[in-house]
């Protein structure tokens, strides 16, 4: 099974290093990969203000290394994420809230950047994922989800509609018919649902989540990463684009994967028939 160092190395903030221990998440990186735990079991992990703050800094250190090929994001304790912590102090005044405000200063930024990012990432639902919780779950390029896990809407119960990118790929993922009642009736959706109407990758028996998570990002520390983030470009763009487009980007991003020392290292290995040992380059 694969051991995760804990996380201990100075930041650059403010322009200067210092070491940074954070609050609300757990970030540990070994070689290869990097694994970003949200650690407020006792409120499901719910998203405050601060735990935005501390997966950016996260991430900018991520952004930082040349040798990172997969992040993993998962939560501690029973549950993945129950969306926004609706007692945290910026929520707390709803007579007064914009309710968009933490929409386009945290989630939404929060969402592009994974999406960007130009590494898988695995989203391992260890329970219930809530609200902006699911939907940021949603927003991973691979979704692994342990059995007794499950999705929920819920944004509809405090009179919401569902954010963080779930009007977007519900419909996408699911159809428009699920996405209706699932936002509208804000039930909880099993991870064995979730998996059959193709809301996520993979259910897996909760007794064998952990070794298949870890084989899963171990796979993936070691494949051809530029052309994993080749792929997740050329993907998503095609939800867009109509197929003449679609067909051209995927010339200019296979021109671009053919450059990569994996690639020639990929027909070396195929024509020498050994194992291929891919860099990430
Ligand atoms: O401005 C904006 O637009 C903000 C963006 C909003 C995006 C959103 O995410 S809105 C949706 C927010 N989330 C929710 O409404 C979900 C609320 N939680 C629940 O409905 C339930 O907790 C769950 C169905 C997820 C799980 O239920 P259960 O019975 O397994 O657990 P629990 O007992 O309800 O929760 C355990 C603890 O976590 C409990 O704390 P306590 O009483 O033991 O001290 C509970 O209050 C706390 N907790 C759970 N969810 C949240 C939360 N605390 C704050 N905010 C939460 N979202």
């Amino acid at each position: 099974m694969r051991k995760f160092a804990p996380y201990n190395r100075a930041l650059r903030l403010d322009g200067r290093k210092r070491p940074m221990t954070f609050q609300t998440i757990l970030f540990d990186v070994t070689a290869g990969a990097a694994r970003l735990t949200l650690n407020r079991p006792d409120k499901l992990n719910s998203f405050t203000g601060l735990m935005h703050q501390e997966i950016r800094a996260a991430l900018t250190d991520l952004e930082s290394r040349q040798d990172m090929r997969v992040l993993l994001i998962t939560g501690a304790g029973r549950g993945f994420c129950a969306g926004q912590d609706l007692a945290d102090p910026s929520f707390a005044d709803v007579d007064n809230l914009d309710a968009a405000e933490t929409l386009e200063r945290n989630y939404n930024p929060l969402l592009l950047r994974l999406r960007r990012l130009p590494m898988p990432v695995v989203c391992a639902v260890n329970g219930v994922a809530a609200g902006a919780g699911a939907n940021f779950a949603l927003a991973a390029d691979l979704v692994i989800a342990s059995q007794s896990a499950s999705f929920m809407q819920a944004f509809s119960r405090i009179a919401l509609i569902p954010d963080a990118g779930g009007t977007y790929v519900l419909p996408r993922l699911a159809g428009m018919a699920r996405a209706m009642a699932w936002s509208m009736l804000a039930e909880p959706v099993s991870a064995e649902q979730a998996q059959a109407t193709g809301l996520i990758w993979k259910c897996v028996p909760d007794d064998k989540f952990t070794a298949e998570v870890d084989a899963l990002v171990q796979r993936l520390s070691q494949a051809p990463t530029r052309a994993l983030a080749l792929i997740k470009k050329a993907l998503y763009a095609s939800i867009d684009n109509d197929y003449p487009t679609q067909l051209k980007l995927e010339a200019n991003l296979q021109r671009e994967a053919g450059q990569s020392a994996d690639f020639r290292e990929g027909v070396k290995a195929f024509l020498e028939k050994r194992p291929a040992r891919f860099t990430g380059r």
